[in-house]
């Protein structure tokens, strides 16, 4: 079985050639965020302790909709993708888990999938059922949808394979099940709303009953896309009323790519939280949909505010408040490997700008309705460089100063490129 892909010296050396620039910027840093009643040590602390998972195929150029543009060294099954996110996890130490999707994911013994993730040193995140494509000897087709199919025995099979996702996700140490569905219309008058979403509750409420203790059921929304029209769970608002009425262990997980342009996202945040619902986020970011960019690629301001509800409802946490927080990108234009690394920081940064806002400052100004100072309270934490306390962080748990730098040094993709069979091309996935 291997271990973790990098050794300590290869990580060390890296290091040490930035070490002591690295060491004046954050005391500098120290000291300004020290002039406003922050104290840096505690910052580090809380970013130290914050983690994403990884999709598992985000380890892949699964890309956007039209095609696949593979690239020498990609991974073609499970291990190799675990191999990959075994990289990221070493050179950025934010990323200790690993979100699989099934059947994609699929190996025969999955106590021994365990035992070589944690000899990689990573653990299993939620599981990921799909029921949004057809699979080789598949009995029914989901062609005119899965959960909310008109058909009882697509249903049925629809059920039973997320059924079978809990059972793996139980043997793999996972406690959570994400589940979405393609399933909607494309043309007007196409679907009876009301009863496709009776199909889906019934559905859902069948995987519901299987939940081990313990574990949530996360309920995904997506706007649009395969079915452009109407999708049955289209928005945020249908997904709280179906976790509402599938119970407790029902919870709502937002992707930041799966809403309408301009969307308050940040509100939702807040409103899910509310009502003891936010399950789960999906990182990326989009200029209009669900473009599976890097977070923070397009507006990073947006990840801020996210993070800073995400912190307020840390701070009054609701009914076992405990977002399972993963990145679920794959773009077709960039190493898969340096995106999720570019992701993870940026996640993180947006997180710690989010740890230093000046919460007494922003709720008197709230409370008092001076705008202007609630308004400065978030931008005096969005404008502060934080980078020093996010590669400090890294370091001291073990990581690289510069990931992306250090990856490329490595000549891992090259490595791989030798050693690995070429994926193929084939269609993209949504
Ligand atoms: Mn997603």
């Amino acid at each position: 079985m291997n271990g973790p892909p990098l050794s300590a010296d290869q990580i060390g050396s890296h290091n040490d050639r930035r070490l002591d620039a690295l060491r004046d910027e954050y005391d500098s840093l120290g000291r300004a965020l020290d002039r406003r009643g922050v104290d840096i040590e505690a910052v580090k602390a809380r970013v130290a302790g914050f983690s994403i998972a990884l999709p598992s195929w985000g380890s892949g150029r699964g890309g956007t909709r039209f095609a696949k543009f593979p690239i020498p060294g990609e991974p073609t099954d499970i291990h190799e993708k675990l191999e990959d996110c075994a990289v990221v996890q070493q050179l950025s130490r934010a990323t200790p888990r690993v979100s699989p999707h099934f059947p994609w994911d699929k190996v025969e013994d999955y106590a021994a999938l365990r035992q070589e993730a944690a000899a990689l040193g990573l653990a299993f995140d939620a599981v990921n059922s799909n029921t949004f494509q057809d699979q080789p000897g598949q009995a029914h087709s989901y062609r005119s949808g899965s959960l909310a199919a008109t058909d009882p025995a697509v249903r049925a099979q629809a059920v039973a394979h997320n059924i079978e996702c809990i059972e793996i996700g139980r043997q793999l140490g996972s406690r959570a099940i994400t589940v979405w569905v393609g399933d909607g219309a494309n043309f007007p008058g196409q679907q009876d709303f009301a009863a496709a979403l009776d199909r889906y509750l019934e559905s859902a409420a069948e995987i519901y009953a299987a939940l081990p203790d313990g574990w949530r059921m996360l309920l995904e929304h997506k706007l649009y896309e395969p079915a452009f029209y109407a999708t049955v769970i289209s928005d945020w608002g249908s997904s709280i009323l179906a976790a509402q009425q599938l119970g407790p262990k029902a919870q709502c997980l937002v992707d930041l790519g799966h809403h309408a342009p301009n969307v308050n996202i940040e509100q939702i945040v807040a409103r899910l939280h509310r009502f003891g619902k936010l399950g789960g986020f999906h990182f990326n970011d989009s200029k209009y949909g669900d473009d599976d960019l890097d977070s923070g690629a397009i507006n990073p301001h947006q990840l801020f505010l996210v993070f800073n509800e995400l912190i307020e409802a840390e701070a009054r946490p609701r009914d076992g408040f405990d977002p399972a927080y993963m990145i679920d990108q794959s773009h077709n234009v960039t190493d898969p490997i340096e995106s999720m690394l570019s992701s993870a920081e940026a996640i993180a940064g947006a997180f710690a700008k989010a740890a230093i806002v000046d919460r007494n400052a922003l709720h008197a100004a709230q409370d008092s309705n001076d705008v202007m100072m609630a308004f400065q309270a978030l931008r005096g934490a969005y404008r502060t460089d934080v980078t020093p306390i996010v590669e400090m962080a890294r370091i001291e748990a073990g990581g690289a100063a510069d990931p992306i730098a250090l990856y490329r040094a490595m000549g891992w993709r090259e490595r791989k490129a030798q050693e690995r069979k070429p994926v193929g091309l084939g269609a993209g996935i949504v």
